[in-house]
């Protein structure tokens, strides 16, 4: 065997240098997991991503179909790139979020929404370990959360973070389903860690707890039905069909991910964990259904529940109040009636459908006020008023 070449030793030292730096900075950034593979580790993905496309299961989501080209390939987004760092950090609740799911007069906000908005909590951070990277690989950088086309999941399992499950979120020996991902591209040649095989065996919770029944087949998402997709991507009126399964889920959901058995054996995340704000982890529909747009902005500040706006979030809201049962919140639905905005007034009019004896909805329904807007009209011909 011919000895090593002194420039390949120095170069592969080099490389285990910058590897090893990459990851202390990482863990002291407060990242449960840092690994790397490389740009054209997930041949698959484009096609995958093509099909999921095809078939309109990104539904309005059009940024997605726009940027198919550059999402589906890492290399095509930036050629110049030669590693991707992945980082996954942990946000694990301290109970099971289906808890309050029987809770009637409460609302369920997803547990990624209960804090500040994490792309914010991850970009400060992976722009902090990009930095002090770059000073010292002398390479470029570029760093990734969410908002950009990026294939950040099969990414993430090429790495070894954990593989996709049968829900297409990763999964993770160390970490059950309750993962943020973000990720580093770089010019910079360093240590290719392998990756991770499905542990999902026989198991198939998640696809059956979905009561939306949005997996059309293990590893295959509609976004369409998803309840995350209808009460935070969606605008507009939501399809009546989807109306009674969401109950009280106001913001995203978590099924899939919390009935993940995985989760029992996750470990202790990081003490920089983001922590749920006390006045989200229960709210009740009632004080919800009272923000305006200004006390909405306020009690959301720093919160990615205030990206989908005011209207949008009551829109949810009343999905919510009108599968309590609750009668004690017909005032506040009524008072929403006659809001400014349509698509509050429409989903008034369903949940107090719902809310209200027959009778009562009917003499409410003989003194509406004048009603212009096409969709508002839909929802009083749907609950049975011409
Ligand atoms: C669009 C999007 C959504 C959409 C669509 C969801 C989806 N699964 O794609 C909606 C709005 C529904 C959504 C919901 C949620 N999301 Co989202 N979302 C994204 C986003 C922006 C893009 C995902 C994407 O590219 N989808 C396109 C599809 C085609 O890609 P894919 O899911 O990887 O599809 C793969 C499988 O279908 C697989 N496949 C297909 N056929 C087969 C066959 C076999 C045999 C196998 C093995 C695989 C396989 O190959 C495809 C390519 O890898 C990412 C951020 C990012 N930039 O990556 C966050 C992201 C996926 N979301 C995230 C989260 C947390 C959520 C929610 C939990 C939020 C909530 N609580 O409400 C839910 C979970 C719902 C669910 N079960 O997926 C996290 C997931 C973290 C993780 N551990 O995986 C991400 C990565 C954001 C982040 N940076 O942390 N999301
Ligand atoms: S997040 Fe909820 S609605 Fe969406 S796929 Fe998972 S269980 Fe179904």
């Amino acid at each position: 065997m011919p000895e090593p070449k002194t420039e390949d030793i120095k170069e592969r030292k080099r490389r285990d240098n910058l590897t090893a730096f990459l990851k202390r900075e990482s863990a002291a950034l407060g990242f449960d997991l840092c690994r790397v593979t490389r740009p054209d580790s997930i041949p698959d993905a484009k096609q995958r991503l093509g099909q999921f496309i095809d078939a309109g299961r990104h539904g309005t989501m059009e940024w997605m179909a726009e940027t198919r080209e550059r999402r589906g390939d890492p290399r095509t987004l930036w050629s110049d790139v030669r590693s991707v760092a992945v980082f996954g950090l942990n946000y694990g609740p301290d109970e099971d979020p289906r808890g309050i799911l029987g809770k009637k007069d409460r609302a369920a906000i997803s547990v990624y929404a209960r804090n500040r908005d994490y792309h914010d909590v991850m970009k400060g951070r992976l722009k902090e370990i990009a930095t002090r990277f770059a000073a010292k690989a002398g390479a470029d950088v570029k760093v990734f959360v969410d908002t950009a086309p990026v294939m950040e999941k099969p990414l993430a399992a090429a790495a070894g973070l954990g593989w996709q499950g049968k829900h297409t979120n990763l999964v993770s020996r160390e970490h059950g389903s309750w993962l943020f991902l973000g990720s580093m591209f770089t010019t910079a040649d360093l240590n290719i860690d392998g990756s991770e095989t499905d542990h999902c065996g026989s198991c198939r919770a998640c696809l059956d707890v979905c009561p939306t029944a949005a997996f059309p087949a293990p590893y295959q998402i509609d976004a369409r039905r998803c309840i995350s997709y209808l009460t935070i991507e969606h605008k507009g009126p939501i399809d009546p069909e989807f109306r009674p399964l969401i109950g009280n889920r106001i913001y995203g959901c978590d099924d899939c991910l919390a009935v993940c058995p995985w989760n029992k054996f996750a470990n202790e995340a990081s003490e920089m964990k983001l922590k749920a704000r006390e006045d989200l982890k229960e709210p009740s529909i009632a004080f919800l259904l009272t923000l305006d747009d200004p006390t909405f902005r306020t009690f959301f500040s720093g919160s990615p529940v205030k990206r989908i706006g005011r209207d949008r979030f009551i829109r949810n809201a009343l999905i919510a109040a009108g599968n309590s049962g609750e009668r004690s919140l017909i005032e506040r639905c009524r008072a929403l009636a006659a809001d400014a905005s349509p698509v509050v007034r429409g989903m008034a009019v369903w949940a107090l459908s719902r809310l209200m004896e027959a009778g009562e909805f009917e003499a409410f329904a003989a003194q509406r006020e004048n009603e212009s807007d096409e969709e508002v009209l839909n929802e009083w011909r749907l609950a049975g008023v011409s």
